[in-house]
């Protein structure tokens, strides 16, 4: 396996193939997204050709209108002939849902940033310092002797976005981040816009469901920690599949003196899946990862399988060491 790091390793790999089945996780974000859609435009410029997978579902507004590039099934075609398998901002290959199964017998590709999961895949170009998958995706580009067209600056702007709350969780000592932005806004990417893909086109319910999440939370360990939740009846109330987390997370996030959040999701009766973030040194990836999950050490989630109060109860048991 080669070295995590070595990106010629990676951008040499790229000539040993001439298909490329770029798939990511489920329930996908901006960045998974866009790095899948970055690589697809710049790998077709190097002659190739590419597949774009995700199992979906793709119900945030700001990607609502990308499920057409995608695919959610491959066929035998698809993975015969020199057929790499890339799998992108992914810290486990369950993470892809059922794709894992049909890429299984392929070579493989992992391009990530996440702190927890299993070292899987043949290549890996891995940097858990990089606050965006795209940001890897640009760096591949550019590191080839390639600069970023304006589509490509686009996704990889707005994937970089995503996951940074729109340069909110960035902190000090990363100007490279910043010049590689800068490359972005050469290429054409307006900050303004992006940021009215990502916050707008909201429902009114959507902010009604994010007022019952906030109503119901909880706070624990001298108000250090605050836990809430969403069930299955809200969705279908408000008849909204989208509670905008960002910007729930956000709202919780600015309480003085909490630390940490919880929020859980009813997916199905008795199956919960839980994000978690952290506003001081908690590590809620490694949390995440007790149960299952994986993520980083300021954002993470893992899914539960129980009553509400019991999933409740051992997630909040599992941050003591933290808060005591
Ligand atoms: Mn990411």
């Amino acid at each position: 396996m080669s070295n995590e790091k070595n990106i010629d390793f990676i951008i040499r790999a790229f000539d040993d193939f001439d298909n490329f089945i770029i798939a990511g996780h489920q329930e996908p974000d901006g960045d998974c997204l866009s790095s899948q859609l970055a690589l697809s435009s710049y790998l077709k410029r190097r002659g190739k050709s590419t597949k774009l997978v995700s199992a979906g579902p793709f119900n945030r507004p700001e990607i609502k209108n990308w499920e057409k590039y995608f695919t959610d099934t491959l066929t035998e075609s698809d993975c015969s002939g020199r057929t790499l398998a890339i799998v992108t901002d992914c810290s486990s290959p369950d993470r892809t849902g059922p794709l894992a199964e049909q890429i299984s017998g392929l070579p493989l590709m992992v391009i990530d940033h996440h702190s927890s999961g299993d070292k899987f895949g043949d290549y890996r170009y891995i940097d858990v310092n990089s606050p965006s998958t795209t940001l890897l995706i640009q760096r591949i580009i550019e590191s080839s002797g390639e600069v970023l067209t304006d589509e490509e600056a686009e996704f990889i702007f707005l994937g970089f976005c995503t996951d940074t709350g729109f340069f909110r969780h960035i902190g000090s000592g990363k100007p490279d981040v910043f010049q590689a932005v800068s490359r972005m806004v050469s290429a054409g990417v307006s900050p303004n816009a992006t940021h009215r893909v990502i916050t707008g086109g909201r429902t009114h319910n959507s902010r009604r469901l994010l007022g019952r999440i906030l109503d119901r939370s909880r706070l624990y360990y001298d108000e250090r920690l605050i836990v809430s939740w969403e069930v299955l009846t809200d969705r279908k109330e408000l008849d909204t599949l989208d509670r905008d987390s960002d910007s729930m997370y956000q709202m919780f996030q600015s309480i003085g003196g909490v630390e940490a959040v919880v929020v859980i999701r009813e997916e199905r009766e008795n199956f919960y899946t839980v994000g978690l973030r952290s506003n001081n040194n908690t590590d809620v990836g490694q949390i995440a990862k007790e149960f299952g999950g994986g993520g980083h050490q300021k954002a993470a989630g893992c899914s539960l399988a129980g009553d509400r109060e019991s999933v409740i109860i051992k997630i909040i048991s599992s941050f003591e060491r933290s808060f005591t």
